[in-house]
């Protein structure tokens, strides 16, 4: 007797009618970012995974398609919605989170802070470019003592007549090695905040210039399909145009990763999408006791808890574009975001893995890969502790920095 073929996987996304709360032009960038992590980014993304290789011809096609510093305005750069944005996020970390953090590098951090805190010549000098991939931006804000707190950082910069000298150390910071351009944040002596007073300030830093090394971390187990590098500055002159003048403080590189945090609310989602994508397909089509695992109940039951965070993600994150679309975003509800999207997304790829059993540990399905990624994201851009401190603070009104 020939066993009669199972029911093929219904797609996550037609269960609730999501794309019904969204616009045209929204619906437009979200088909083309998935289009674009389909043909150019799923081929290639295992071997590149495995390889640890970075996949640089790309990024003249992300600005090609518009999606980098997609949501400024002018200098090349689209001008789009938040949600188009979110959007554009969650359709790359479907793919991998390493393509959807060099959009967030390029566009949210280091072209934000230039679009945020640039002045005129600044922003002529780098935002084409960057928008359309032929120049690449990092942002070095995390020190090798830990990214939690940038309050403690050690980096300064220094008046030496003219010119500004850079000294001190970063880590982790994404696409270093491939930059041109890196926006450097540094300890500044500053007499507005009284004797001896010092603030946060920017530096926008060619990375050819003498004194600035970028090394990429060797031996990461996550993220491997892209660069992270440790960077020396030593000794680094520059001249007095590198300053950013619109930022003084930290709430000037934090309101660069309020953009970064944000576009992780959705790309997380992205990767959990797939991971459920991988478990309900298995589930269909892999029978075990002579019949499809996804007849059973306690598999129905992982598959449902899945569907629900999911959903309960996405809509999340369509809440939080529209606030930030009408300029209501705070940072208390990017940290609900950001912790609830990662959070559940490694759950997800958890139970995913368990659906797909031993061949879940390989590289013929995307969840360990999306696990291990996701625990780099889980850790940069504000842990999960330092979320539930941010959202501890908001409720009791009570700082347990
Ligand atoms: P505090 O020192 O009291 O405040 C400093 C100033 O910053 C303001 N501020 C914010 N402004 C805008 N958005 C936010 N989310 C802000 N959070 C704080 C604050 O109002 C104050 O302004 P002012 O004008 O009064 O001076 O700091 P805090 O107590 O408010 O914050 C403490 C804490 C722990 C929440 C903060 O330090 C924090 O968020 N820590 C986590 C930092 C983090 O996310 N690090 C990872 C960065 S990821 C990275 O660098 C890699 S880039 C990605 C890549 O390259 O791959």
């Amino acid at each position: 007797m020939t066993t009669p073929p199972l029911p093929r996987a219904p797609r996550i996304d037609a269960v609730f009618d999501f794309d019904a709360l969204l616009s045209e032009e929204e619906r437009d960038w979200q088909q083309k970012a998935r289009a674009f992590a389909q043909e150019r980014i799923l081929p290639i993304i295992e071997d590149d995974f495995e390889k640890a290789h970075f996949r640089r011809e790309l990024i003249p096609e992300l600005g090609a398609a518009g999606f980098l510093g997609m949501h400024l305005s002018g200098y090349g750069c689209a001008g789009a919605g938040a949600v188009s944005y979110g959007l554009v996020c969650l359709e790359l970390e479907a793919a991998d989170s390493g393509w959807r953090t060099f959009v967030s590098v390029q566009g949210s951090l280091a072209m934000s802070a230039i679009a945020k805190y640039g002045s005129e010549e600044q922003k002529q000098r780098w935002l084409p470019g960057m928008a359309a991939g032929e120049l690449v931006g990092c942002f070095a804000l995390t020190e090798p003592q830990g990214g939690s707190d940038p309050a403690a950082m050690t980096t300064t910069a220094r008046r030496d007549g003219d010119a500004w000298v850079i000294d001190g150390a970063k880590r982790w910071i994404g696409l270093a090695s491939l930059a041109d351009v890196a926006v450097v944040w540094a300890r500044v002596d500053d007499p507005s905040f009284g004797e001896g007073g010092q603030a946060v300030r920017g530096f926008l830093v060619p990375t050819a210039t003498p004194g600035f090394t970028a090394t990429p971390i060797a031996g990461k187990l996550s993220m491997r399909a892209s660069v992270q590098c440790d960077i020396a500055l030593e000794g680094v002159r520059l001249p007095a145009d590198a300053l950013l003048p619109g930022a003084r403080g930290l709430s000037g590189p934090f309101g660069c990763l309020n953009e970064a945090r944000y576009g992780i609310v959705w790309g997380a989602m992205g990767a959990a999408r797939s991971c459920l994508e991988a478990a309900l397909e298995r589930s269909t089509t892999r029978e075990v006791f002579g019949k499809p695992i996804g007849a059973n109940q306690l598999t129905q039951a992982k598959l449902a808890d899945m569907l629900l965070e999911v959903e309960k993600g996405i809509l999340l994150a369509l809440h939080l574009g529209r606030l930030k679309e009408r300029g209501a975003l705070t940072p208390a509800q990017i940290s609900v975001g950001k912790l609830n999207s990662v959070r559940e997304a490694l759950e997800i790829a958890h139970q995913a893995r368990t659906i797909l059993g031993g061949d879940g540990i390989t590289g013929a399905f995307p969840v360990m890969r999306h696990a291990a990624n996701l625990e780099s994201v889980r850790t940069y851009e504000g842990t999960d502790e330092i979320h539930q401190l941010v959202l501890g603070r908001a409720l009791t009104g009570l700082n347990a920095f």
